[in-house]
């Protein structure tokens, strides 16, 4: 049985290969992407048992990122495979005037879940689900699973990750993100995300528009993050890190925070937990980097304490 679960949809993502313009680029490499498989390999890296849930076309882009996620330990055997829809992809054309991303997921296999998949779902012992505002964008049937998921009777704590991608509601109403954050246990959420969605940014401003949350993680970017859990906000300021590429570094916090959370830490642990995750994700183009070596870490905490 899992600790913890993560549920939403991985792409194929291609990156280029060589430098160049991006329409002569002409070699790509291909690598996974997806906010909620990444939170499930980092929570594996650290030592937790870890699920992903989702659905991956019966293609060999679905084989290879579901067999690129088992070898981080993450246990695959709840990803269903749809032989009707194809893997989504997810392409990062790299060039001078930044780094812009592409979709090809409308009618993906992961768009096709539904809430049926969570009756065939063994829920009982697993600690925590994991979930973002991702999912709920890709189809109405994926809303409706994330409306059932956060409306069930749960055992576990639900966990949500705001996860704003502009792109994905172009044509749908993201007020409901707002419900569902709502009514999750935990929720996850960039101060510049709540800025765009909410208008607001200032974490105590993000607890008025979501009382009922127990736990509500505020990510201020460069500059910390804050916690504002049972009437107490604690901020924590962020580690000095050398930044590859900022991609994936939210899920790694979260993995971070949340692997601390289940182990009892306390407030102030649990944040530099996820700062601390969010480091290996921010030294690398993979949004799951491989973990620091300790020396760079330690001297990572020295700096930061120095301030
Ligand atoms: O959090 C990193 C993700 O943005 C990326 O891996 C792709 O899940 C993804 C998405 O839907 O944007």
């Amino acid at each position: 049985m899992p600790d913890v679960l993560c549920l939403g949809e991985t792409m194929a993502m291609f990156v280029p290969a060589e430098p160049g313009p991006p329409a002569e680029v002409t070699t790509w490499h291909r690598t996974v992407g997806g906010a909620e498989s990444n939170v499930a390999c980092h929570v594996a890296a650290l030592g937790l048992r870890a699920a992903w849930v989702s659905a991956v076309g019966d293609d060999a882009f679905g084989t290879a990122i579901t067999a690129a996620i088992a070898t981080f330990g993450v246990d695959v055997s709840g990803v269903a495979v749809d032989e009707d829809r194809p893997t989504g992809l997810y392409v990062k054309e790299r060039d001078v005037s930044g780094s812009p991303v592409r979709y090809y997921r409308r009618g993906s296999a992961a768009s096709g879940m539904g809430p049926a998949l969570l009756d065939s779902l063994a829920l009982d012992g697993v600690r925590v689900v994991h979930t973002s505002g991702i999912t709920p964008a890709l189809s109405d049937s994926c809303l409706a699973l994330m409306d059932h998921l956060v409306h069930r009777p749960r055992t576990f704590t639900l966990s949500f990750d705001l996860n704003w991608r502009p792109r994905l509601w172009s044509d749908r109403d993201p007020s409901v993100l707002r419900d569902l954050a709502a009514a999750s246990d935990v929720v996850f959420v960039g101060a510049d995300e709540a800025k765009l969605v909410w208008d607001v940014e200032q974490p105590e401003e993000i607890r008025a528009l979501l009382p009922e949350p127990a736990t509500l993680v505020v990510k201020q970017g460069a500059a910390g993050a804050t916690l504002v859990e049972g009437g107490d906000v604690l901020f924590q300021p962020a580690l000095k890190v050398d930044v590859v590429e900022p991609v994936g570094a939210g899920d790694a916090f979260a993995a971070g925070f949340l692997w601390a959370t289940l182990a009892g830490q306390s407030p102030r642990r649990r944040l530099r937990a996820g700062h601390l995750r969010a480091a290996t994700a921010l030294r690398t183009h993979h949004d799951v980097g491989p973990s620091l070596p300790p020396a760079y870490v330690a001297a990572m905490l020295r700096a930061s304490e120095a301030e």
